[in-house]
């Protein structure tokens, strides 16, 4: 398993060009796993929780569509951030269509993601058109994608075969670097004949250090369990680390600084699952 191994050993496997291997150097720079999800609705709010946590990011994961306020100076801030502070952005969209309107989705619109996000995902739901109609768009500027191969929510569809053909579908694609997951999928399934097993970046939203659970079907495991235990790469972090400012009544200078510290403590603590899993 590709787990037992260093980031640096892996960037290898991926295009000198690619946002993955972009990600796993910037992982190797900033000694950071961590990837914050920041789901706020103002532009301001998005991009101070950004600033915030910056330093201990190696990824920021967006909804760009819950922005109520959203211009396009929110992507050239987020932009400036990205380059000042050194990571990348990962736009959580979550394609669902058939090839054709998945480019159109990527590509135009209000939001033209394609144009500033670095990685993105999909179901596999339609199929692998989906894919094609993606990489159209994303590989000629670099971008990666991940599928959802599994699902942190209570329920979910996501799971055995159908996994299993989402790590089929990423040996046919070069444009997939990866997966949404809460496992190593891609030691669940042998690679096709005659092809060597491939590196496979784990991406693992669902994780939290105080709480279990949302009360709407969220389900949150600790960094250990996800990088140590689990074999996952990059934890994915949101109402753990901005949580704060959702607060009423916390003064926002308090809660900001409640954001950095949380930031800090999910990155000390995803880091040091991915020692010791090297370790074991
Ligand atoms: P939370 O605040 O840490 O619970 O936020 C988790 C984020 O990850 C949120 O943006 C979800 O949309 C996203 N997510 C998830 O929670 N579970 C999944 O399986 C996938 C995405 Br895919």
């Amino acid at each position: 398993s590709v787990a037992a191994l260093r980031y640096e050993a892996r960037a290898e496997a991926y295009a000198p060009a690619s946002a993955a291997r972009a990600l796993l150097a910037t992982m190797v720079r900033k000694r950071s796993n961590l990837c914050v999800s920041v789901d706020v609705t103002r532009a301001a709010d998005l991009l101070a929780v950004v600033a915030a946590v910056a330093p201990h990011v190696c990824l920021v994961k967006t909804h760009i569509d819950i922005v109520s306020d959203f211009s396009d100076d929110l992507v050239v801030q987020l932009q400036a951030l990205a380059q000042q502070h050194d990571f990348l952005i990962f736009e959580d969209r979550k394609f669902a269509d058939i090839g054709n309107t998945v480019s159109l989705q990527y590509a135009a619109g209000v939001h033209k993601i394609a144009s500033w996000s670095h990685i993105t995902n999909a179901h596999l739901v339609p199929g692998p058109g989906i894919i094609d109609g993606l990489a159209a768009v994303g590989e000629p500027l670099g971008r990666s994608l991940l599928l959802l191969a599994e699902m942190s929510s209570a329920g979910t569809l996501a799971r055995g075969e159908y996994s299993r053909e989402c790590v089929r579908a990423a040996y046919a694609h070069p444009f997939v670097c990866g997966f949404i997951a809460m496992h190593r999928v891609d030691d669940d399934e042998a690679p096709p004949a005659g092809q060597a097993k491939k590196d496979f970046l784990i991406l693992t939203p669902g994780v939290g250090l105080d709480s279990t659970g949302d009360g709407r079907g969220q389900q949150y495991r600790t960094p250990d369990e996800v990088v140590r235990a689990s074999g996952c790469d990059v934890i994915i972090v949101g109402r753990g680390i901005y949580g704060a400012l959702l607060k009423e009544g916390v003064a926002r200078a308090d809660a900001i600084a409640e954001v950095t510290r949380q930031g800090e403590r999910y990155r000390d603590a995803g880091w040091q699952a991915y020692e010791a899993r090297l370790g074991a």
